[in-house]
């Protein structure tokens, strides 16, 4: 882990602000990016510490992704592992009653803004013939949910992605994981519920949900994990969260 340089999208809050957390306490050298550049810097203040480099990124600007990738100062340059982790959802109706502009966010966030943040650092790591890249998805992206639409559609992409993509890699010595979570309690359901907190709060009540931290050690773990194996995906939930049954429509 040490000084191991670490790329975490969406390092703001929630999964992405406990990984960096960890993985600097840790010893790695992480580049936290975001929209929120102020929440960066006082992370970097509370951690105290020149391992970690705030970075200001909305990963839906292609051209921004690159550019800012690219001009990395080189001793930061070095990427050798991607988290994936940027994500949302917006919404949780039935998709005749969705916003088309939240249908876009989400893919343009989840699914595009992956992409270029993959395909920005990737020839990077082929070069060096060593990497590793971990996706953030979600049990959404297996198990349907009323509401769940595109959202969970746009973390099925990212499943198959992270698999195609370590078809594509495994010979250029790069790892490839799906890390896929249950509800956790992050700020995921405020921005789902459009900053209304009270609505989110409903979400985890009488219910013990996932941590970030549990996610973060999680991330430490697929890090650390042997060199010889590669872990094609994890599934994760909270021992409260299960599967629900077949809705059958009686008329
Ligand atoms: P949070 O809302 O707490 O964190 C989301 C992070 O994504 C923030 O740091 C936010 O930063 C960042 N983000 C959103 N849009 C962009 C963008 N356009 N460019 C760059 N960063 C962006 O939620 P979570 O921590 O829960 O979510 C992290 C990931 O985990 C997401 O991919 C989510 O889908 C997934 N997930 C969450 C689960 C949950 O129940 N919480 C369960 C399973 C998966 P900023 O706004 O500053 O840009
Ligand atoms: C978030 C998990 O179950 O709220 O990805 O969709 S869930």
């Amino acid at each position: 882990m040490k000084n191991k340089i670490i790329l975490v999208s969406g390092a703001t809050s929630g999964f992405g602000e406990a990984i960096t957390i960890r993985l600097v306490k840790n010893g790695a050298r992480v580049i936290a990016s975001g929209r929120r550049l102020d929440r960066l810097i006082k992370l970097k203040n509370k951690l105290k510490s020149d391992k970690i480099l705030p970075l200001e990124l909305d990963v839906r600007d292609q051209d921004r992704v690159f550019n800012t990738i690219n001009s990395l100062e080189k001793n930061w340059s070095k990427i050798d592992v991607l988290i994936n982790n940027a994500g949302l959802a917006r919404g949780l109706n039935s998709s005749d009653k969705t916003e088309i502009d939240h249908w876009n966010e989400m893919v343009d966030t989840n699914c595009k803004g992956l992409m270029y943040v993959t395909r920005a650092i990737l020839p990077k790591m082929t070069k060096r013939n060593k990497g590793q890249i971990i996706n953030i998805g979600s049990v959404a992206g297996t198990y349907p949910y009323f509401g769940g639409n595109i959202y969970g559609a746009s973390k099925a992409f990212v499943h198959q992605f992270s698999l195609n993509l370590r078809a594509d890699l495994a010979d250029k010595n790069i790892r490839v994981t799906s890390l896929e979570p249950g509800a956790a309690e992050t700020e995921f359901s405020i921005v789902r519920f459009d900053g209304d907190k009270e609505k989110a709060k409903k979400t985890y009540n009488g219910f013990d949900p996932i941590e970030s931290k549990n996610i973060a050690e999680i991330i430490e773990f697929i890090i650390r994990s042997p060199l010889n194996i590669n872990i094609n995906r994890i599934e994760v939930m909270s021992n409260q969260q299960s599967f629900a049954g077949f809705n059958f429509i009686k008329k």
